[in-house]
């Protein structure tokens, strides 16, 4: 793996593709740095790189699956091999910590470890037939050729999550990374492509613009050329999405936008709800899909939860990434613009706990860690008195901030927890079991956790959301192969004579 691609093109059919427009990737935490330059192509160049995946999904598919199954192995150790540069380029790219990005790659190779040995286990079913002579099979077979759409805050894990179980099931992919990773990206499409030796138009990369993606996705589905899509990003772009799936009868695997609530209930340990949230509100700079949103806390406890929060978030180590930090900048100025816009929302009865806004030398943070004026670091903020209606309370605000707002009995509790209607992660800290079952049954949401953050998913168990998250599809585990398969039935007559289901149904 190069430790930093200068030059970074599509990848279509195993050769590099010049687009028309080119852009810098600059390091985040010093935005003089720049990490690559990054030739975009157009709708055409997406056009092209589905018809090359369509063309060769037969030749892939037809390889078994346990070989396929090998070439996962090998991509995993591949990765496993590059793990700390691919780590230091994500943390180069978009500022998360470096701790962080080593589990973010960690996370490719324990996907790619569940997966290798799915090749020998793609099983199918024989199922019993309600006639003689009869035999009933059921085969998972590949979906096609799929387009993955993914965003930069997590640059090289969740790829993974699509990629991995697609081309073991046989699929091929077009790949459109964010704008503004595309130098991990083409790093993670190296290592894949040579550690797995995969043979030339299986995976190819699109570097582009958000508008020419989603023009040329349109023209490879209505070509026929796409068969599947996974996305992952806003729920604003995933409604999009999802719309142009289903005109054309397909269904997306959607992962989108979350404003995670954590529950506090007074019997929790307070300490341990602190440190929770502290890495759910601040981890990737509040930049993960699962960062925490809302604390719902009992009005009991919520002086004391506020006060050792306040405390706890005061202390963190916010600054250069390189270093053992809690936060470093945010990924990219369009995000930081955004966020920026956020706190513009704040409302007179929303009761700001310290500092906010960009930490500069005028606005500065106790022990910051590096340069503040060379990046994009932010105050990590605490905004006490959140409530439904607020935008800072019904949206995701994707940075540091984290709302805290409190409850007076569970079933209010349950209602603040729902009512933004997203539906992805979600936490309780509680030592009372009836409370815990109580929360895992009444809380909308894909993912739940007691007494743990609400960010920190494995990478074994199916991931997704409902409502705002997404439309219940599942990545991760075993289940994100009904993503990526479909279901064939065979029916196989032995008998010598035309047997028709319900009316040569055998006697008893
Ligand atoms: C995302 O932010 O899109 O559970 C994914 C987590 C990570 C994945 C986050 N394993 O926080």
């Amino acid at each position: 793996m190069t430790r930093r691609q200068a030059q970074v093109s599509s990848i279509i059919d195993g050769r590099a593709v010049p687009g028309g427009t080119t852009a810098t990737s600059t390091n985040p935490s010093e935005l003089d740095e720049v990490i690559a330059e990054v030739s975009f192509g157009d709708a055409a160049t997406f056009v092209a790189a589905a018809g090359s995946a369509k063309k060769s999904q037969p030749g892939w598919a037809a390889i078994p699956a346990p070989v396929r199954g090998r070439a996962i192995a090998q991509i995993g150790r591949a990765v496993e091999h590059n793990k700390e540069a691919l780590a230091r380029l994500v943390t180069a790219e978009i500022g998360k910590p470096y701790a962080e990005a080593l589990g973010e790659v960690q996370e490719i190779i324990d996907t790619c470890d569940f997966f290798l040995g799915e090749g020998r286990r793609l099983y199918g079913q024989t199922v019993p037939s309600e006639m003689g002579d009869k035999q009933l099979f059921t085969f998972r077979r590949p979906v096609g050729s799929a387009a993955v759409i993914t965003a930069g805050n997590f640059p090289v894990a969740v790829p993974s999550w699509y990629i991995v179980p697609a081309l073991l099931a046989g699929n091929t992919i077009v790949w459109k990374p964010a704008e503004y990773s595309p130098a991990a990206s083409a790093a993670f499409h190296e290592i894949f492509v040579a550690g797995g030796g995969l043979p030339d138009g299986v995976f190819n990369i699109v570097h582009a613009g958000g508008p020419d993606t989603f023009a040329g996705l349109e023209q490879s589905l209505d070509q026929g050329l796409i068969d599947k899509i996974g996305f992952t990003g806003s729920s604003a772009v995933g409604r999009e999405v999802g719309g142009l799936a289903g005109r054309h009868l397909q269904t997306a695997c959607l992962e989108l936008g979350g404003k995670n609530p954590m529950v506090v209930t007074p019997a929790a340990d307070l300490d341990l709800a602190v440190e929770g949230a502290l890495f759910a509100g601040f981890g990737t700079a509040g930049q993960r899909c699962t960062s925490l949103g809302t604390v719902i806390v009992h009005e009991l406890v919520h002086d004391d939860f506020l006060s050792r929060f306040n405390a706890t978030v005061a202390a963190a180590s916010v600054g250069d990434p390189t270093q053992a930090v809690v936060m470093g900048p945010l990924m990219d100025a369009k995000f930081a613009q955004r966020y920026e816009e956020f706190l513009g929302l704040l409302q007179p009865h929303h009761r700001v706990q310290a500092e906010q806004g960009r930490i500069t030398a005028d606005n500065p943070r106790r022990g910051f860690v590096g340069e503040p004026a060379a990046g994009l670091f932010y105050h990590p903020v605490v905004v006490d008195g959140v409530r439904p209606g607020d935008q800072i309370f019904d949206e995701e605000t994707f940075g540091p901030l984290v709302g805290v707002t409190s409850y007076r009995d569970f079933t209010e509790a349950i209602e603040l927890a729902n009512a933004p209607g997203y539906g992805l992660s979600s936490a309780i800290y509680t030592n009372d079991a009836r409370e815990a079952f109580a929360f895992r049954d009444q809380i909308s949401a894909g993912m739940v956790s007691v007494n743990n953050s609400t960010s920190g998913a494995e990478a074994h168990l199916p991931f997704g959301g409902n409502g705002k998250s997404g439309n219940g599809s599942r990545q991760s585990g075993i289940w994100v192969l009904d993503q990526f398969t479909h279901w064939q039935s065979v029916n196989w007559d032995y008998s010598g004579r035309l047997q028709k289901a319900q009316m040569d149904t055998a006697e008893l």
